[in-house]
Order: structure tokens, then sequence, then C-alpha cells
């Protein structure tokens, strides 16, 4: 935005004209501003530069080496033309309230209304919908990936707004790792997706084969729940260096030769989508019938491996031996490769590397369990370098860092020489970690009766759509609540969940739809009441490192934008409209400040009981962040020592103490969609359906390299990778030709759901009969609220299915079939990236 749009604009809000105002001339700034101000985001740490009273620049964090991209488009972000400036209500809802007509969402006009009368049209929902329809029937589950802090969290907040007030429901599981969260602690006892993998150094040292299975850790390492200080990378090329001096193997199980792919050059296995579990059967089989399997780990550490063998033979009820043959048929690699690949993993020291693609699909339980009974055949778990791990993809996994503190200065002693699942439970470093606001007062009142149900995240619309339906899910009925109303802080629905337009439908059952955020998103046209908030680099906070390496200051650089408020003033301003006592009851009577300073006081006082000596609150928000040593045993930590050593003494937390490739557990539940061992099930949608007729493409929709999720596709970022100016999506040269698709093309995809635009980017890439597009492209209606309209830019979930794993995770998919086609009328103007019209502004 230049200074004259800047100054327009800001003449429309009061705050923004303040700001304007104080614009001092460049020269001035320039010589007068002092080194930028501490500040930290999902995409790392940073110092915002200030000019012209504006958050204009950031130089990365100097203990950050490896910077992503992405940090430099959170200037863009703050004065990005979609900014909600001021508090708004759908027209409709102005007028009717409740008893509006909810087919107007998203097409219906917006009007400009002060906080005040903003925020009463939320309290008095509040209450009439928890008088009339109790505890259970206001939405506050509210997932998403809201800017990093630990006063500022939304969803911490509204949960902790909503239970003071009566109650919510609220939500269990996540996105991302929905099924591998489910069915992992049956088999390890642990939730495989947060489970330590064997640390860098020791794979470095001694892996000889290193395979990423549907992971890209090089593009989804930019990001941290918490903040990312990158050191992955550190380790990425030092095992790409030492690779260079001895002979390390990196193959890439994938549709796509991902950004992994090539930066190790690894070999491509080029697997059909949602097929990895018959491939890996192909493997077993092979290991199996050549002896190449590790009887003795079987028998010492696992348990069930009879029965899964009677299955992967073909003695049971479907006779078909799971033969490399077999598995080719379905998952499209060669017979011989699949051979290969047996043959190199039992003879290398081999490390398979999961990521969660794999489990984001139908039946998504099974290739995380099939993963690590492969692991299990191979027996190298417990090995230095060998294994599997399912999270080195994510927020750094397998860097060694200081494990959070638990105030024990013993536990540093047990660590030594000692680093087995035992060890790492009651281990410890230098750092304390950082705890945040949180959900439940400590403040005694009438709310601590309020109750909090909760749903599997991914089912929401089935719940909107079926109140007071039972669902079988991880071996319990699970009785859906009557929502009447949602609220969302944090999170963008009409981003993250599927079948975008099955999911308009289920939302106009809701009474009022609230939504917090700072963008026009998607979610927030479909809202009733929208309520601004201000950005990370608009309030002070504070926050961590992912790694725990850090505690970082986030000092407030720039002046809230327009009329937008902090989600805790929000609330707190919120609950006036209640009582003195509902405030309290959220504040503690701390201030904002008091409470970062709390936060860190904590942290300072575990710390120092563990012998650590932190700085004080002063020292460090002057300095905008400390510092914790890793400790030299976390680099050399192997995942699983101890128990392979003994596994008796060291036995994991499943019912046998071993891993469990059978589980009578899950058996017990007698799903027909999730049984007692891994098993090949056909998904929904695959190559191999007869729904391949209509539509023979296979789509997948892995993360984005320029974004995370939707946030920031609303800044220049999204100009380096779109086609045309659509998401692009990676179709094949074959798959290219045979439909005239050429290179730049805007193209057409759809399926029974619906459809969307998209930018072909014509590629050896992706494997034939697959296409990819990233999730996260903003939903553009051509007609806004209509389902079955065409997306004009390019989101993906329009046309994947919203249908549960399994009854075991009930668990979100990411894939489905398509069609596509060369888009031959005029292509139609983006619309979604500017502030909708707004009356009364
Ligand atoms: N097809 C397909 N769909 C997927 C996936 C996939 O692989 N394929 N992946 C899934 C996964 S793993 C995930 S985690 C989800 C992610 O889904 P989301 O987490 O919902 O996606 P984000 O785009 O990060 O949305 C965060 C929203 O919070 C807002 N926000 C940011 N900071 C603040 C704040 O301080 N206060 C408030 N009130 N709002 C704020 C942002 O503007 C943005 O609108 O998507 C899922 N959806
Ligand atoms: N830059 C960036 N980084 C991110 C995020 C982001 O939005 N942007 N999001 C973060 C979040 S919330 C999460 S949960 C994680 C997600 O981490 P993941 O779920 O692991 O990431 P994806 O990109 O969905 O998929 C990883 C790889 O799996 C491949 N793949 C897809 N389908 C299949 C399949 O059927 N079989 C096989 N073998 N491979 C398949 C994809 O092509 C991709 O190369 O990433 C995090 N990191
Ligand atoms: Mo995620």
């Amino acid at each position: 935005m230049d200074r004259r749009t800047f100054l327009k604009t800001g003449s429309i809000a009061a705050a923004a004209v303040a700001q304007a105002q104080a614009i001092p001339l460049v020269g001035e700034s320039l010589l007068n501003d002092k080194k930028g101000s501490f500040s930290a985001s999902h995409f790392g740490a940073f110092e915002a530069n200030v000019r012209n009273s504006r958050f204009e620049g950031v130089n990365a964090f100097e203990g950050d080496d490896y910077p992503s991209s992405l940090v430099n488009a959170l200037p863009a972000r703050t004065y990005a033309e979609d900014r909600i400036l001021y508090p708004c209500v759908r027209e409709d809802y102005l007028k009717n309230g409740y008893k509006s007509d909810k087919s107007k969402r998203g097409k219906d006009k917006f009007v400009r209304v002060s906080w005040e009368k903003a925020l009463e049209l939320v309290a008095n929902e509040i209450k009439r919908t928890h008088k009339e329809f109790g505890d259970d029937s206001i939405y506050g589950g509210s997932y998403g990936w809201y800017c990093v802090g630990s006063l500022n969290n939304p969803q911490a907040l509204l949960g902790r707004m909503l239970h003071i007030t009566g109650g919510y429901t609220s939500r269990t599981c996540t996105y991302s790792t929905h099924a591998i969260r489910q069915i992992t602690p049956y088999i390890t006892g642990t939730d495989e997706s947060t489970a330590k993998p064997t640390a860098y150094p020791v794979l470095i040292k001694n892996s000889e084969c290193i395979v990423f299975w549907g992971a890209d850790v090089v593009n989804t390492n930019q990001i941290a729940w918490g903040v990312p200080d990158h050191k992955t990378y550190k380790y990425l090329k030092e095992l790409k260096e030492e690779a260079k001096k001895r002979d390390i193997k990196f193959y890439i199980i994938d549709p796509v030769y991902n950004n992994t792919g090539m930066y190790f050059d690894a070999e491509h296995i080029k697997v059909n989508p949602t097929t990895d579990v018959a491939l890996m059967l192909g493997i077993a089989h092979y290991l199996y019938t050549n002896k190449l399997h590790d009887e003795k780990f079987l028998r010492k550490c696992t348990y069930g491996f009879k029965q899964f063998k009677e299955y992967l033979l073909g003695n049971t009820e479907d006779k078909i031996a799971k033969t490399p043959k077999w598995a080719s048929k379905i998952c499209g690699v060669d017979e011989k490769v699949i051979e290969m690949l047996a043959k190199e993993f039992a003879s290398k020291r081999t490390m398979l590397m999961g990521g969660w693609a794999t489990q984001r699909a139908h039946h998504g339980e099974q290739p995380n369990w099939m993963l690590i009974t492969l692991a299990s055949m191979l027996g190298q778990i417990g090995l230095p370098g060998g294994g599997y791990g399912c999270s080195y993809h994510y927020s750094g996994g397998g860097v060694p860092m200081p494990a959070a503190a638990t105030g024990n200065a013993q536990s540093e002693k047990s660590l030594n020489g000692s680093t087995g699942p035992q060890a790492e439970k009651g281990a410890l470093s230098a750092s304390p970690g950082l705890s945040g606001m949180s959900r439940k007062t400590k403040i005694d009142g009438p709310w601590q009766k309020s109750k909090v149900p909760v749903i599997p995240v991914s089912r929401i619309v089935e719940c909107l759509e079926n109140p007071g339906k039972e669902i079988k899910f991880d071996g319990n009925i699970i009785k859906y609540p009557d929502i009447r109303m949602a609220y969302w802080a944090g999170g963008n629905p009409f981003h993250h969940h599927q079948d975008r337009n099955r999911m308009i439908k289920a939302y106009q059952k809701l009474e009022t739809f609230v939504v917090q955020d700072a963008f026009w998103t998607a979610t927030a046209r479909m809202a009733d009441i929208i309520l601004p908030c201000t950005l990370e680099q608009e309030r002070n906070d504070i926050t961590k490192a992912h790694s725990n390496s850090y505690i970082f200051a986030m000092k407030q650089a720039s002046e809230p934008y327009g009329e937008a408020k902090d989600d805790y003033d929000i609330f707190t301003e919120l609950l006036k409209h209640f009582s003195n006592k509902h405030v309290h009851a959220f504040t503690e009577g701390r201030s904002k400040m008091e409470w970062i300073e709390h936060f860190y006081n904590a942290s300072y006082e575990k710390a120092k009981n563990s012998g650590v000596k932190m700085p004080s609150f002063k020292e460090f928000w002057e300095k905008g962040y400390c510092e914790f040593e890793t400790p030299e045993v976390a680099k050399k930590f192997v995942r699983f020592e101890d128990f392979r050593k003994n596994p008796i003494v060291n036995r994991l937390g499943t019912p046998s103490g071993k891993i469990e490739i059978f589980s009578k557990k899950i058996a017990s539940y007698d799903y027909d969609n999730c049984k007692g061992h891994p098993m090949w099930f056909e998904p929904m949608e695959w190559l191999g359906s007869e729904k391949v007729d209509k539509y023979p493409l296979n789509l997948i929709s892995p993360h984005p390299k320029y974004r995370l999720h939707s946030q920031l596709n609303n800044t220049w970022l999204r100009h380096l990778e779109e086609v045309n100016g659509r998401e692009p999506i990676w179709i094949n040269t074959k798959d290219a030709k045979k439909r005239g698709i050429k290179n730049g093309d805007v193209v057409r995809i759809f399926n029974d759901r619906g459809q969307i635009l998209g930018g072909a980017v014509v590629t050896e890439y992706v494997k034939e009969g697959a296409v990819r597009m990233q999730e996260g492209a903003w939903y553009d209606p051509s007609e806004a609220g209509e389902p079955g309209t065409l997306c004009r830019h390019g989101d993906v979930n329009v046309l994947i299915p919203d249908v549960g794993t399994s009854n075991l995770a009930q668990g979100n998919q990411a894939t489905a079939l398509v069609e596509i086609e060369k888009f031959k009328e005029e292509v139609p103007e983006i619309g979604i990236f500017k502030s909708p019209a707004i009356k009364g502004a």
C-alpha cells in the first residue's frame, strides 16, 4: 500500500487516522528508528523494522541460520487489502438476529457496526443459546493455526470465555494427525506423531538408506507449531555432505518428486496415491518368503506377527498372498522394484521416515501401522540410524533439543548413558518450556460446573447435519450434540474442511456464526458477526521455539490496524456484557503485561529448580530472547534403544508391553473398516475404483511451499507460484497431452462434489494418473454462498470428500478422484483478496 492509499483507507477508521498523522518523514525515520523490535511467528523469530510508524520489514533472528522466505511476507500481510477494519454484521442478521435467512450467508451485504453493538449481539446470543439449548449447543472447537503467543492464543481464550459463560462443545484430534494419533497408541503405546525420533547426528553417522515415505521434510519444516528455529536444515545439509563421503541411499516414495526428493537427488518410487499399504505388504511378503525378516526381533519385541503373517501369506478369508506382484497391480510400482526395495532395506541400515499425508486418506489408520510392522520385520528398531520415525518432517523432529523440564534436577543424571523411552519421559535439560493461557480459569464460580463435551474435529459437518446421531469412534459411541451457534477464533474452516459445497449447506443450520479473524477469509465471509483481531506484531506477547531452545519476547511493533483488537481484549470486553465476576474470572485480575511476566516467571522458577539460571524478566524483555543449551546426550538419542535391549524392563505402554502388530483391543471393537492387524482396504476413491471411468485422475493435496495453509496467500508470496493467477495443479505430461492441456493453461478441475479453476503445471514430477494441488488456496466462489458454484482460485477442498477414515479415528481425508479440462470460457477475475463492500463504512 502506498502512502496515499494508506491515508485514504486510514481515514475510514479513527485509529488509522491517528496512525497516519504520526507518519514521520522517510529520512527522519530511517535515521531515528532503532534496531527492529523483537517478535516471532510460525515462520520464525525476527526483528520487526518499524519505519514511518509501520511494520515495514523484517530481519530474521540471528539464531536462525536458515530463515524461511515466509517470514518476509509478514509486513505485506499486515497491510493486506483484505484486512478487516471494524466489526461487521451480515445485513439480514442485523435485522432479524438468529431468525435471519441463513441461505443468505456469503451473499448478504455486511454492515459496519460499533464494537459495543457487535459485542452486545454476541453476548445476547451466547446467553440465549445456552438458556434455550444447554451447555453443548455452542461449538467452540475452533480448530486452526492462529498466530503464536502464550497470551493471545485465541482458541484457549475462546474456550475460556465459553466455559465461563456456560460451556460449549469442543473437539478432539487434529486435521494434521487424526488417524495416526488415534491408532498408534494401540501399537506402541505412544502417539507416534509427537514421539521423538532418533536424532539426526545418529542418522548422519549410521544410516545407509533413508526413505522419505510420503514426507517432504525440506518443505514442511519451514514452519512450526510454536516458532521454528530451522535447525533441521543444518542437519539436512550435513546429511547430504555425509552422503558424498560414504554411500547413503535416498529414496522418496511419493506420487510426486517433492522438494526433499530434489534436494537429496533421491530415487523416486512412484506410488499411486493411497496405496502405500499394498506396497508395504508387497515388501513384507518378499522379506518373509526370502527369510530377510528379523525373526528374533519379532519374537522379542513385538506381539501378534503370527496373526498378521497368516494375512500376509493369504491364509485368511481373502485367500490372497500379498506378493510383490499383487502389490504392483495396486500401487503401480514395478514388481522388480518392490523386490529391490525389500533387499535394500534389509541389507542396509535403513531409516523409514513417514510423513502424515498417507494417514490423511480413507483407512488412514493403516499406513502408519503397516510402516511400523515393516520396520519391525526389518528388525532395526532401536539400532542407531535404523527403524522408523513419523515426525522428521514436522517442527524440527529429529533435531537434538533440550527437553522440557519437569523441575526435577535429578533427571539430568538419569539421561546419562540412557536415552530410551523410559529416560525420555523423565528427561530434562536446560529448558523449562513455557506455559500459556488455559481454557479453564482458576477463579471459583458457577462456571466450574460447565460441561465441555468433544466431537472428533473432522466430523463437524456431519454433526451439524445430524444432531442426536450416534457414531462409532475409537471403541466408543459418540452422540452428536445439537449445535445452534458456532464461534471461530484463529482457524479457517472454509479452507481446512473438506467438501466445501456440502459444508456451505450444513453451516446454514447454524442460527449464529461468529468469526474473529484479521482478514476477510472465506470463513469470515460466511459469518453473521465478524470481529477484527490484531496480528502478532500489533501486540505484546511471549512465546517459545518449538525446539525449546529459546523463549522469545514478542514486542508490539505497530499500532492495531483499523479498529482491530487483541483476542484477549475482545473476550474481556465481551464478558463485560455478563458481569464483573465473569470478567474477573477471565483475567484472574492480571493485566496483559502481567500475564506475560507471569508465564515467564513460571518458567524462571522451574528452571531454577533444575539448576538453570534465567535472566530476569526485565533483562529478557530488553534483549528479546533467552536461550537454552541442548545437552550432548540429546545428540545421541536413539528411539527404542532401551526397549530393544530389554523389552521386559522397558516395556511399552501397550497391553503386551511390546509393539502390537496385532491388537486384541482393536479387534474387540469388531469394526469392518479397521481390524486387529494392518490390512489393505480399498479406499473409497482411488485409481482402482470404478469411478475412474468418470474421474480418472487421483488428486492429492499436500501442504503448500509458500503458505501456512491459507495464511499468507493474501500476500505477494502467491505471485511466486501461481499460474495465471490460479493455484497451480501439477499434471503429468502424458495426462496433459491426452487432454490438450499445456503448461500455463487455466484448467477446470471437477468431480461430483464441485468444480474449481487451477493453473496447469505440466511436469514429469508427478506420476501419471495423479495430480497435485496444494491445500490452502483461498476459496473464491463465483457466486458467493451458492453451493456448486465454480471456485475461481483453486480451493482443493471443494473436491475432497468429507467421510471419516474409519470407525477408529473418524479422521479427515485429503485425496479424491477428479477430471480436468482446459477452461475455455473467459478467465474470471479473482475476487477474494479484497475487502467486500461494506455498508456504513
Ligand atoms: N485437502 C486438505 N485439507 C487440509 C489439509 C490437507 O493436507 N489437505 N491439511 C489439514 C491440516 S494438517 C491442517 S493443520 C488444517 C489447517 O487449517 P487452519 O489452521 O484453519 O488454516 P490456517 O490457514 O492456518 O488458518 C488460520 C486462521 O487463523 C487466523 N489467525 C491468525 N492469527 C490469528 C489470531 O491471532 N487471532 C485470530 N482470531 N485469528 C488468527 C488466520 O488469519 C487464518 O484465517 O488444514 C487441513 N486441511
Ligand atoms: N510450508 C509449509 N509447511 C508446513 C505446513 C504448511 O502449510 N506449509 N503445514 C504444517 C502442518 S499443519 C502439518 S500437519 C504438516 C503436514 O505434513 P505432511 O502431512 O507430512 O505433509 P504433506 O505435504 O501433506 O505430505 C507430504 C508428502 O506426502 C506426499 N503424499 C501425498 N499423498 C501421498 C500418498 O498417498 N502416498 C505417499 N507415499 N505420499 C503421498 C506428498 O506428495 C508430499 O510430498 O506440515 C507442516 N508444515
Ligand atoms: Mo496440520
